[in-house]
């Protein structure tokens, strides 16, 4: 079955326990504290976007690449789920980081099975996250046996088999687990699920749980859909736009361009966020000439620095000004909505101490905002990671959507709910059935279409996976795409979680953490990127708008023994039920799998030929073509909550996670955070001046961080304090460094997300 050379390799190599680091090493970072940048996506941005793409992939590719992409015959950016315009497109539809992101994947270096060889995955594992990414392209399945230090390169075939042998070995169905990663295709993730179901699961834990699940949840109770309910044309049409709790300018650099529209035709824009991050600043567009001479757009009218944590305060704050001011829409509350005079009790009675308290902000700041939202006649409120990764982000959200119910932001063009997604297919991926919990709507439909009976028993989201693994209840865990370990939070738990499993599969273009710390056996299956040739045919996205369209890669694949994504999930479908009821191997074929969807989920109809259109089609949005409202008592929903209780100990801080401007989630592409001043380090956490003369810290001095959990203490060592303009008693660290400081049972109420954004933390001073 395997090469009888490398078979002898192994065999002398095994025995030894395996020792691999969870962590990224910690390595002598020079720290270089410059001054925050005023203006974002420049010269610069491009510039740059063009070298990273000759360094990392070469001229023919870089060119040939940035040419297609977010075309609307190219490939979709794999950057972020940024839309893109529906009519027009420039020819250059990229930004930096998108270019990063391209240029990642597309790379000219190779993992081989030779090269991998060479190392122990002990030893691999004491390379940073840019070291193991830098590796380049995975470019053969390879196969990590029970007992070994070493991966062996491994045919497809025995692979496959392998997963089938163990997937059958497993005591119930509910041993198997399948994580998803937000960029694989509609196509590659409506299969993913149909497998899962198919072995008898809905265990389909994603990135989503510990992303915008708190968006999801508060929003289809709210008003009946879990998205957003703007289109891109809203952002020139709105008067006013709220971004609350997001970094666009880093995250999602396309985004600012709707921002400048808005501004340019007499809109604002407020910026709520404990940092007040450049890109909201000013902005030159990094295509328009004229832009570049300039000093660029300022974006932000107005920036309200609001404390970890104190947006419930704030929001509720908002509201009692739109109360004050008689500016409810009371056509539209009265025929759309449920519990507004609850709401109106809850909100009046709201204190003015607790919320100026809680939120940092003064009266007088909030009463001029609120007056902005009660004058709006088309308010959009965008938000992402900074309210959704706390405790009570569920209920901050409801805020959210209590706002724009009482304003009758819904149902017109230029207003509404925008939570701005991360990966650029996550919410496809949801919508086609990567759901712990899926709809009996959507079962039944597979189950007509498929013949396959669908379980209905609820699955684990990653918090509950890591759970039930830890208790030794996980056989057979594979990934589809993403790097749970470094992902997730509580690091070490989490790899805990992992060693105890016994086969765990990665389906991924580059190494990552999760090659390094596995199940007993593991198995890399090395996919085709977003980039590339598939011989499949094209596939198909969802961006954060609701809009569905093609992406079709251009370049050569990074090896002949690449398999699609979608290709792969048949062939594992096809190695455990060779018999049907499907038959697995139609679906090499994205056009069948395509119409298979359309025939199970509703707003798909005539998908093949739709999304051939230019530029694609809308999903269907009750919200915004009505507005109508898919609740159980058909309206629109106000909810009350009362303001959390946000004690902490004197000596504690509140610690936020944060990307940096050089990564992309646990991809790491380099050392520096340009636009927040911070060079040539990763290990750093960002202070108050006056809290760190308070503590007696010098910049760039070494500290450890302790967080704390009921009686639970984490202890991580040796962070760099950096002073940077952030509230009092608040913290700011990068993820997936910090991750391990975050305890597995801290998570949102409702969604089970983890709170990335908001650790109790301990300072001591090294001496
Ligand atoms: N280049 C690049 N692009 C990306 C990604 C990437 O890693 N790199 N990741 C993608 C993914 S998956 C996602 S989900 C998105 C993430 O996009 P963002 O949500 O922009 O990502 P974060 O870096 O987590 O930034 C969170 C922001 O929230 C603020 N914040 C933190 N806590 C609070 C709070 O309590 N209240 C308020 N009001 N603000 C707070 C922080 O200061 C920060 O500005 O980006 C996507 N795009
Ligand atoms: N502390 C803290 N933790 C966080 C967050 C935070 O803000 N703070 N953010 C959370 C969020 S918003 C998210 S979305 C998650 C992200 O969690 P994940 O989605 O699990 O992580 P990524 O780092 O995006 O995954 C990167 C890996 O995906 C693989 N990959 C890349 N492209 C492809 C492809 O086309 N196909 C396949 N099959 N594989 C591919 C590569 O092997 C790469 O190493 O992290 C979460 N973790
Ligand atoms: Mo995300």
């Amino acid at each position: 079955m395997l090469d009888a050379k490398r078979f002898e390799l192994s065999r002398v190599r095994t025995g030894v326990p395996r020792d691999s680091s969870a962590l990224p090493p910690i390595v002598e970072e020079k720290l270089r504290i410059g001054k925050p940048k005023n203006t974002a996506a420049g010269i610069v941005g491009v510039q740059k976007s063009f070298s990273i793409g000759l360094e990392q992939a070469g001229l023919k590719k870089t060119l040939q690449t940035m040419l297609s992409v977010n075309r609307f015959d190219g490939y979709d950016c794999p950057g972020c789920a940024w839309p893109d315009p529906d009519n027009h497109r420039s020819t250059f539809e990229f930004c930096e980081n998108g270019a990063k992101a391209f240029a990642t994947e597309a790379t000219n270096k190779r993992v081989t099975p030779d090269n991998l060889m060479e190392s122990s995955v002990t030893e691999l594992s004491r390379m940073t996250d840019m070291e193991l990414d830098k590796m380049g392209r995975i470019t053969h399945p390879m196969y990590l046996r029970e007992g070994s230090e070493y991966y062996e390169k491994i045919d497809w075939k025995d692979a496959i088999e392998i997963i089938s042998s163990r997937v059958r070995n497993t005591n119930s169905p509910d041993e198997v687990v399948f994580y998803t990663s937000g960029r694989t295709s509609n196509e590659a993730a409506f299969l993913w699920g149909t497998l899962a179901r198919q072995i008898g699961t809905n265990n389909l834990p994603d990135c989503s749980n510990m992303c915008h699940e708190s968006s999801g949840v508060a929003l289809s109770s709210s008003i009946g859909i879990g998205k957003g309910t703007v289109k891109l044309s809203c952002f020139d049409e709105a008067d006013l736009i709220l971004v609350i709790g997001q970094n666009p300018g880093t995250n999602h650099p396309r985004m600012l361009t709707a921002l400048a529209g808005c501004r340019e035709n007499g809109g604002s824009v407020v910026s709520i966020n404990p940092l007040e991050e450049t890109a909201m600043k000013r902005f030159k567009h990094p295509q328009k000439p004229l832009h570049l001479l300039g000093r660029g757009a300022q974006i932000a009218d107005e920036h309200l620095p609001v404390r970890i944590g104190g947006d419930a305060a704030l929001l509720q704050g908002f509201a009692k000004v739109v109360l004050t001011e008689g500016s409810v829409d009371s056509d539209f509350v009265s025929s759309n909505t449920k519990g507004f005079d609850n709401w109106q009790r809850h909100i009046n009675s709201a204190s003015w101490d607790e919320i100026v308290e809680q939120s940092g902000i003064s009266r007088e700041s909030i009463e001029r905002v609120g007056n902005a939202i009660a004058k709006s006649k088309r308010m959009i409120v965008c938000w992402a990671m900074g309210l959704t990764q706390h405790k009570n982000s569920v209920a901050v959200i409801q805020e959210i959507s209590n706002l724009l119910l009482v304003g009758g932001h819904f149902g017109k063009p230029g207003a509404g709910a925008c939570p701005v997604r991360g990966h650029s297919n996550v919410q496809g991926d949801r919508t086609v059935g990567i759901n712990h919990h899926p709809s009996e709507e959507f079962l039944s439909a597979c189950e007509r279409e498929t013949g396959i009976p669908m379980p209905r028993k609820r699955g684990y989201d990653v918090v509950e996976f890591i759970q039930a693994s830890l208790k030794g209840e996980v056989g057979v865990y594979m990934a589809l795409g993403g790097n749970l370990i470094s992902a997730m939070s509580d690091t070490q738990r989490v790899a805990e979680a992992i060693r105890n499993i016994g086969l765990t599969v990665q389906i991924s273009t580059k190494l990552n953490r999760s090659h390094l710390v596995t199940g007993r056996e593991a198995l890399i299956l090395p996919c085709l990127g977003r980039t590339e040739i598939d011989p499949g045919g094209f596939v198909t996205v969802e961006n954060s708008m609701g809009l569905v369209h093609s992406s079709k890669g251009t370049l050569e694949p990074a090896s002949d023994a690449l398999l699609s994504e979608p290709e792969i999930v048949c062939r594992i479908g096809h190695g455990l039920y060779p018999n049907g009821p499907l038959d697995w191997n139609v679906y090499h074929d994205h056009e069948n799998t395509r119409y298979l969807i359309s025939r199970c989920i509703p707003g798909f109809e005539n998908y093949n030929s739709r999304v051939r259109s230019k530029g694609g089609f809308y999903l269907p949005n009750g919200p915004r073509d009505g507005p109508t409202w898919n609740t159980p008592s058909g309206k629109a929903q106000f909810f009350c909550h009362d303001l959390p209780d946000r004690k902490v100990n004197d000596e504690r801080f509140i610690m936020m996670t944060v990307r940096s401007h050089d990564q992309y989630n646990t991809t790491i592409y380099g050392m520096d955070d340009r636009y927040r001043g911070i060079y040539n380090a990763r290990r750093v956490v960002m202070m108050n001046k006056k809290d760190m003369l308070e503590i007696g810290v010098s910049p760039g001095q070494e500290v450890d961080l302790t967080s704390h959990w009921g009686e639970r203490k984490i202890c991580s060592e040796r962070w760099k304090v950096v002073p940077y303009d952030i509230p009092r008693g608040n913290l700011c660290s990068y993820f997936p460094e910090a991750n391990v400081l975050i305890p597995l049972e801290s998570t949102a109420e409702g969604s089970n997300t983890p709170t990335s954004k908001w650790i109790e933390i301990s300072i001591s001073l090294r001496s």
